[in-house]
């Protein structure tokens, strides 16, 4: 008998990682949603699915009930209303906080973020605290991107990069694992974020608190239905933001030269 809830245990467990919880955010993603629950659930069949459905117009939480209402493994967190993707990470951060979850991982419903790639991220967290899968690395690869979002990509990367003096190729990039521990670590009550820069913000939040980041290549597809949710106003926020860590870090670095103390932090450029 123990035996046998053992191996349930660990059916459920990824070595090395834990109890992993994927956090899927959907606003209007009704023709997407079971397609992309059916990828992971045959990509990790070990981990659990958390959609995160802001009361979407479009009836993406009915699917999503219906899903859960067939697998024990897909559950369905509802929102009231577009309140943002920040929000709606920190709402699954919360569940997967109170659950006793050792991991969780973001994930876009449009199928940009190939579920396949999955076991190669949940592989590297064994030995990082928080793992980004890489459009800008060697070995990953974007397809179907319009030069307008390449451009936007690589240079809003750039930027942050050169301002947060961060040693991350895809700062902005939505497809990671984080380790709880690693969230624990990191003031998630000060994160203001909702678009974009939410990423960038969590990656220099992460970095600041000194924990393991490793990046991994990824498969990056343009959607393939249904409506991007980026607007001017998010990439607006990204830039303004980013434009702001990087003035308040130099700030800093500049006092605590001039009061010639050493925090062990990182250091800025
Ligand atoms: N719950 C919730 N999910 C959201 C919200 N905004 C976007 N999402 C989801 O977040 C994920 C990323 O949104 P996308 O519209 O694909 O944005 P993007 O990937 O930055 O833009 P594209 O590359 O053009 O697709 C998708 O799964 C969306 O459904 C929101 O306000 N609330
Ligand atoms: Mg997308």
């Amino acid at each position: 008998m123990i035996q046998a809830t053992d191996t349930i245990r660990r059916a459920d467990e990824v070595p090395g990682v834990g109890r992993v919880l994927v956090v899927i955010p959907t606003y209007n993603e009704a023709d997407n949603i079971a397609v992309i629950v059916g990828r992971v659930r045959r990509a990790a069949p070990a981990v659990q699915i958390l959609i995160a459905d802001d009361n979407s117009p479009d009836g993406t939480g009915a699917i999503a009930d219906a899903l859960a209402d067939g697998d024990a493994h897909v559950q369905v967190l509802h929102r009231q209303g577009k309140q943002g993707l920040g929000a709606a990470y920190l709402a699954g951060f919360g569940w997967a906080r109170e659950r006793g979850y050792q991991a969780v991982v973001e994930m876009d419903a449009d199928g940009s973020h190939a579920p396949e790639d999955l076991p190669a991220l949940l592989d590297a967290a064994r030995d990082a605290d928080v793992v980004i899968g890489s459009r800008w690395t060697r070995g990953a690869r974007v397809l179907n991107w319009p030069l307008r979002r390449l451009l936007l990509s690589r240079g809003g990367n750039l930027y942050a990069r050169l301002a947060l003096g961060m040693p991350v190729s895809d700062a902005t990039g939505g497809y990671r694992v984080y380790r709880i521990s690693a969230l624990d670590a990191i003031d998630l009550d000060s994160v203001t974020s909702q678009g974009y820069s939410f990423q960038v913000e969590l990656s220099r939040l992460a970095h600041r608190a000194g924990v393991r980041i490793v990046e991994v290549p990824i498969t990056f597809a343009e959607r393939e239905r249904g409506d991007s949710k980026m607007s001017p106003k998010i990439v607006a926020e990204a830039l303004w933001r980013i434009t702001a860590w990087g003035v308040r870090d130099r700030r800093q670095a500049v006092r605590r030269g001039l009061h010639g103390t050493a925090t062990g932090q990182a250091r800025w450029p």
